[in-house]
């Protein structure tokens, strides 16, 4: 199948007709429908999937075994996300066989497309969950307690998805049959819109993590409590905001507060608690500390001011990668010297994964920049270039 073909026919998946996004998240329906594509595009492909025991989706060209190429991405969506962030990489990657197979291309090394599940962490927190799992970068038994909003467990989740998470952890085997990974996606940033390239290569990631801050106050009538008297936990998170935003614009990272839940959401009553996340991003690790460590002081600061609770939870962090500089010059050499080499803040399964083996990156022109929303776009010409440039790469690593 063609790029156009296998990108129309995933669209409609899981796209909200009021906002136009997607609510492609982990182990819900939507997502199911996402699988079932992912089936259908490798079985026209001739490819068989596999699960693996953390729900990873696998296509295999060739028999699954040593010395594996694997490239894809992953399906799930933020709230409201685009249709490029994820679904891009793993429809090049079938269109890119398929490409190859007219080529009359025979891989000498078994290909393997992969679709890693609750990159975005929008259902269960952690971000990259299913390399994370796969990689041992997470304890399984604390992955089977992660909940949702609704209180719903992972394990719960995936039993509910007729998947067994007694099987969540490590695979060491399948790790070890795969000598690189290469995943393309499309650019969070406007580095090649003014460029004449259309597809780049990652230099790496920056070191990111997501806090999960809950301010516990008392709850009370919002027109009889005086203000001496509140115990507000609004008041704490809403200085917490500001701190985070004074000290990414201090040391030159990105530091975001955008999901917040206030309990029991009475708009005349004082809350009794707010949950909230800190989302912060830097260049290197100590700066990344700073911001964190500086946020921290001021919540803790504002919430003893306010004789309010904090309770502070690391929910996931990734440490700076640099990908695989081998791997990158071969990505050079096969698409041009001149190819552009670009550092991103955005977390990637293939930054989990290079904790364990060489992985590389490419990323696809997005003309605005825009990521995680509707808006989020990249030119049908810049897709085909995509696939393009990754078929030549599978075929100088597969060949
Ligand atoms: O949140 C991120 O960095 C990514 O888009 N998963
Ligand atoms: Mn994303
Ligand atoms: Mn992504």
């Amino acid at each position: 199948m063609e790029f156009d073909e296998l990108w129309e026919s995933l669209l409609p998946v899981g796209r909200d007709p009021g906002t136009g996004g997607y609510r492609r998240y982990a182990w819900t329906e939507a997502e199911a429908g996402c699988r079932a594509w992912f089936a259908r595009s490798a079985s026209a492909l001739g490819l068989g999937t596999d699960y693996d025991g953390n729900g990873n989706l696998w296509a295999w060209w060739g028999r699954p075994g040593p010395g594996a190429i694997a490239t894809g991405s992953h399906l799930d969506s933020v709230p409201d996300g685009g249709a490029f962030d994820g679904p891009l990489g793993v429809v090049s990657a079938f269109a890119a066989i398929g490409e190859l197979r007219r080529q009359g291309f025979r891989p000498t090394r078994p290909v393997a497309v992969a679709a890693f599940t609750e990159e975005e962490g929008a259902r269960f927190g952690v971000a990259c969950l299913g390399s994370r799992l796969l990689t041992g970068a997470v304890d399984p038994d604390a992955a089977r307690g992660l909940t949702d909003a609704d209180g719903v467990s992972l394990a719960e989740a995936m039993r509910e998805a007729e998947r067994d998470p007694a099987q969540l952890g490590p695979d060491e085997e399948l790790l070890a049959s795969l000598d690189a990974y290469v995943e393309l996606h499309i650019e969070q940033g406007r580095a090649l819109a003014g460029l004449d390239t259309a597809v780049g290569i990652a230099e790496g990631i920056w070191p990111h993590g997501r806090w999960r801050l809950e301010f516990t106050g008392r709850p009370d009538h919002a027109g009889t409590t005086r203000l001496a008297d509140r115990h507000d936990p609004m008041l704490p998170y809403a200085a917490t905001v500001l701190a985070a935003r004074e000290a990414a614009a201090g040391h030159g990272a990105l530091a975001t507060v955008s999901k917040v839940v206030a309990e029991p959401g009475g708009a005349n009553g004082i809350s009794s608690a707010v949950r909230a996340w800190l989302d912060a991003r830097a260049p290197d690790q100590a700066t990344l500390d700073l911001v964190v460590d500086e946020v921290s002081a001021a919540a803790q600061a504002a919430a003893r001011e306010h004789g309010v609770g904090l309770e502070a939870r690391r929910e996931s962090v990734t440490p700076l990668v640099a990908f695989d500089p081998g791997l990158r010059d071969r990505l050079s050499a096969v698409l041009g010297a001149g190819t552009p080499v670009l550092p991103t803040g955005a977390g990637h399964d293939a930054g989990v994964l290079a904790a364990r083996l060489p992985t590389a990156m490419l990323f696809v022109r997005n003309p605005t920049g825009v990521s995680h929303s509707p808006a989020e776009y990249a030119e049908p010409a810049d897709c085909q270039a995509g696939v393009a440039a990754l078929a030549a790469v599978l075929a100088d690593l597969a060949g």
